[in-house]
This record gives structure tokens, C-alpha cells and sequence, in this order.
């Protein structure tokens, strides 16, 4: 049987409940190979299909969420490597296909590819022990899972030209600042605060949450018009939900809805 690089597990109460996905290779700060990749984009896409999931929180160890891509599995590429097989495209983008909100709950280090798997995430609760990086261009690369793009639309230009350029890290104070981290806890409280958050969101309409995601992801990826049309488009068609219809009446009727999830 092969190593288990991501462990799985679901927590919480009620009809829809959330996915918890411990990356677990914390001897290696939790070095993303293809293999855990492989693994993780599995566990992603089974928790998405699966209806009694309503959000997933991927967390690491205490030490470590990710120090990055496995260099010493990149040691040796040549360009051909990379550039002919397309170096780890495959199973690195995964978490685009995932519909459910993805919050990233890091501790420690969260550098290069770490850092840019939890960007890739929704949103990240950072414990204060939290550092970001992409630290690539000390290792003669530079950011290769959207780094350079996610960063600087997260942080800003400036911030993020320091960042890639230097290599540097910064703590979870300016990450919160800049705008990467939406939340900072103590690092002993980090599992439950994003477990409570995701169970906010599980006990929400699972159509409008996962519209909502597109509709911020459009804003994120696109220009501004462009996802102001998209968010037109998706706001009409909310009103075709059942949930829709039940959230305003319960508003109206000063009680608490009872959502159906269609
Ligand atoms: N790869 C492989 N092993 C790593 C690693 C990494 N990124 N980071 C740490 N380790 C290993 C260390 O080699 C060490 O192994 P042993 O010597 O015990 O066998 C063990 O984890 C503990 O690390 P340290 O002894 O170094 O621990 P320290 O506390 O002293 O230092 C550190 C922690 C995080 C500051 C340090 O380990 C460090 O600087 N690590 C490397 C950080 C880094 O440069 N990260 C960026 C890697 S490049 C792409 C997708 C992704 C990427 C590219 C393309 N596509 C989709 C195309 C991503 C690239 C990268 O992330």
C-alpha cells in the first residue's frame, strides 16, 4: 500500500459537515512531491463530489504547512524535463476544479509552492507562528504554481516584488496586513478557528456558497467589468433556488432558515 501523504478525516455536526486534509510528510516540512499531490487533488475532488461535505480545511504540521515544491526532486531536471513533460502541471491545479470552499489553516512555514497551495485555497487562518515566502529565486527559479500572479494580486505589486525578488519571508503580521492571511490565531487555536469558520459556511446554502466563491474568483482572476457582468449573470440565476427563497422569507419572518440546499 502506498504511504499516506495526506491524511483525511470529517469533522463537525449536522447534514453537511467538513473535510479536514493534513498534509503528512512533517520529517520533510511537508515537501510537495507528485506523489502527495497526486494524493491530495484525490481527497480534494472525492470531498467535493460528496454531499454531506460542505467545506474543506487543508492544514500541515505545526512546524511546517509546506517549505515548497521537493527540491531534491527537482534537483536534476534538465529543460527539456520541464519543459517536455510539462514539469507537474497535472496534479498542481486541482484545487481549481474544486467548487466547496478550501480554507488553508497554516502553522509555521508556508514557502514556494506552499505558499502558493495556500493561495490557491479561498482563504487563509494563519496561527502566529506563520511565515510566507517565495523564496525560489535563492534556489535559481522563480515561483512556478502561479506565485507571481496570486502574490501580487493578494499583497500588492510592491510587497510582492520584494517578496519574489528578495526571497524574503514576512511574519503573519504583515501577511494580515498586506492582505494574504485574513485571520491570525494562536497557533494552539488554529485547527478549531478554521473548523468553526467552515462550519459557518456548512450550515449556509451550499448553491449561493459555492457561487459566491465563483463570483470572488472572477473578481480575483479577471478585469473589473468583466466580473461585474459575471456577477450579474449569477445573482439573477440565484433567484431560481429554493434557498433563495427560503433565506428572505426566514428573514422577513424573523427566524432562523432552514435551508434545503437546491
Ligand atoms: N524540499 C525538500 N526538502 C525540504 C524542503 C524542500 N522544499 N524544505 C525542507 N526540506 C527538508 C530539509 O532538507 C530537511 O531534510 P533532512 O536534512 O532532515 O533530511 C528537513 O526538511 C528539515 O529542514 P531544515 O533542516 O532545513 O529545517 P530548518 O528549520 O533549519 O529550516 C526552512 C526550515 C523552511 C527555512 C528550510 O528547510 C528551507 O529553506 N527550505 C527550503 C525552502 C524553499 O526554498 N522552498 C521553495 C522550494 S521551490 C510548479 C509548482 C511548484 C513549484 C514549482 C513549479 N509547477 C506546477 C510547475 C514550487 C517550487 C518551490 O517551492
Amino acid at each position: 500500500m502506498s504511504e499516506a501523504l495526506v491524511l483525511s478525516e470529517v469533522r463537525g455536526e449536522g447534514a453537511r459537515r467538513t473535510a479536514l486534509i493534513t498534509l503528512n510528510r512533517p520529517k520533510q516540512l511537508n515537501a510537495l512531491n507528485d506523489a502527495l499531490m497526486d494524493q491530495l487533488g484525490a481527497a480534494l475532488i472525492a470531498f467535493d463530489r460528496e454531499d454531506g461535505i460542505g467545506c474543506i480545511v487543508i492544514t500541515g504540521s505545526e512546524k511546517a504547512f509546506a517549505a515548497g515544491a521537493d527540491i531534491s526532486a527537482m534537483a536534476r531536471f534538465s529543460y527539456m524535463d520541464v519543459h517536455h513533460n510539462d514539469f507537474i502541471t497535472r496534479n498542481w491545479e486541482t484545487l481549481l476544479q474544486v467548487r466547496k470552499p478550501v480554507i488553508a489553516a497554516v502553522s509555521g512555514f508556508a514557502l514556494g509552492g506552499g505558499c502558493e497551495l495556500a493561495m490557491l485555497c479561498d482563504f487563509i487562518i494563519a496561527a502566529d507562528t506563520a511565515k510566507f515566502g517565495q523564496p525560489e529565486i535563492k534556489i535559481g527559479i522563480i515561483p512556478g504554481a502561479g506565485g507571481t500572479q496570486r502574490l501580487p494580486r493578494a499583497v500588492g505589486k510592491a510587497k510582492a516584488m520584494d517578496m519574489v525578488l528578495t526571497g524574503r519571508m514576512m511574519d503573519v503580521h504583515e501577511a494580515e496586513r498586506s492582505g494574504l492571511v485574513s485571520r491570525i490565531v494562536p497557533a494552539a487555536q488554529l485547527i478549531d478557528e478554521a473548523l468553526s469558520a467552515a462550519a459557518t459556511i456548512c450550515a449556509l446554502s451550499g448553491p449561493s456558497v459555492a457561487l459566491a466563491k465563483a463570483c470572488v474568483n472572477k473578481a480575483f482572476e479577471g478585469g473589473l467589468m468583466d466580473g461585474v457582468g459575471f456577477e450579474r449573470r449569477i445573482f439573477h440565476s440565484l433567484f431560481a433556488t429554493d434557498d433563495q427563497k427560503e433565506g428572505m422569507d426566514a428573514f422577513l419572518s424573523k427566524r432562523p432558515p432552514d435551508f434545503k440546499q437546491r
